[in-house]
């Protein structure tokens, strides 16, 4: 059976979704405007590793990543699976799907330095994910093509400070990076740092179980089941999944 999410995002997937039947240890989405670069910092990253395990739609490219686990237990390392989830041609805040959101364990935002609009769109986004997510969901900032304009490196952007501020203010949260595509700056670091970020994050919900992750998921499953057309078949649900009005299913009664 393909999982759920993929099957609800994929239309006609052109390659065998065996592929794609079991999910990977981490996803990773990114986020951002149309044609700031988000799919060219995918593939300059996955440049020499990349398997080609890609399920290419028109709404979304799936790349599986498998990594040594940055934090191994074992020796020799045990092996991360990361899916990477990359929009094509849906760009639109509040257009997204609910499910590109779901059990995403951190996630890229993006933004164009040489295309203002980009940036002030970062707050949709951002509101956009946390509102699904939460705020403890870990996101990288980051500020894509560089190269075209290199002094915008030394300008200051408040999106940051004022949105660390509302996550604790703690400096090491939401880091920010100048990258390029082009000329492969940073790349590496932002993806290195998303997959750190994601583990931890994924660590954290498991130790910390009911009342974050779980929750969000099982109200979410509730609102969707309330719905004629179906589970995942309408638009993402409000703001705050897990203060989302309707029935709270016990942990107990819906994990099973
Ligand atoms: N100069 C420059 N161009 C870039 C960079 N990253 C992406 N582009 C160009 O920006 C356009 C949009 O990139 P794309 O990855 O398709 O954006 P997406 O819609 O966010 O996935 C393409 O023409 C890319 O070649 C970069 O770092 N520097
Ligand atoms: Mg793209």
């Amino acid at each position: 059976m393909l999982n759920p999410e993929l099957r609800d995002m994929a239309e006609a997937p052109r390659k065998p979704l065996q592929q794609v039947d079991k999910p990977a240890d981490l996803k990773i989405i990114l986020l951002g405007d149309s044609a700031v670069g988000k799919s060219k910092l995918m593939e300059r990253f996955l440049l020499d590793d990349y398997v080609p395990h890609q399920l290419s739609t028109y709404a979304l490219t799936l790349y599986r990543y498998t990594t040594p686990h940055p934090r191994p237990r074992q020796n020799p390392p045990e092996k991360l699976e990361i899916d990477f989830w990359d929009t094509a041609g849906q760009e639109r805040f509040q257009s997204m799907h609910a499910s590109y959101y779901m059990g995403a364990h951190a996630c890229i935002l993006v933004f164009d330095v040489t295309r203002k609009v980009t940036y002030k769109n970062l707050d949709q986004w951002y509101d956009e994910l946390t509102g699904h997510r939460g705020i403890k969901m870990p996101v990288i900032v980051v500020a894509n093509k560089i190269d075209m304009d290199p002094s915008r490196a030394s300008k200051s952007f408040a999106f940051v400070e004022k949105r660390r501020l509302e996550r604790g203010g703690s400096p090491d949260d939401l880091p920010f990076y100048f990258v390029s595509a082009a000329d492969g700056s940073n790349v590496v670091t932002i993806f290195r740092d998303a997959i750190q970020r994601a583990v931890e994050f994924k660590e954290r919900i498991a130790s910390e179980g009911a009342g974050t992750f779980v929750d969000d998921v099982l109200n979410f499953i509730a609102e969707e089941e309330k719905r004629p057309d179906g589970l995942f078949s309408g638009r993402a649900p409000e703001a705050g999944t897990q203060q989302a009005a309707g029935p709270k299913i016990p942990s107990s009664a819906a994990v099973s």
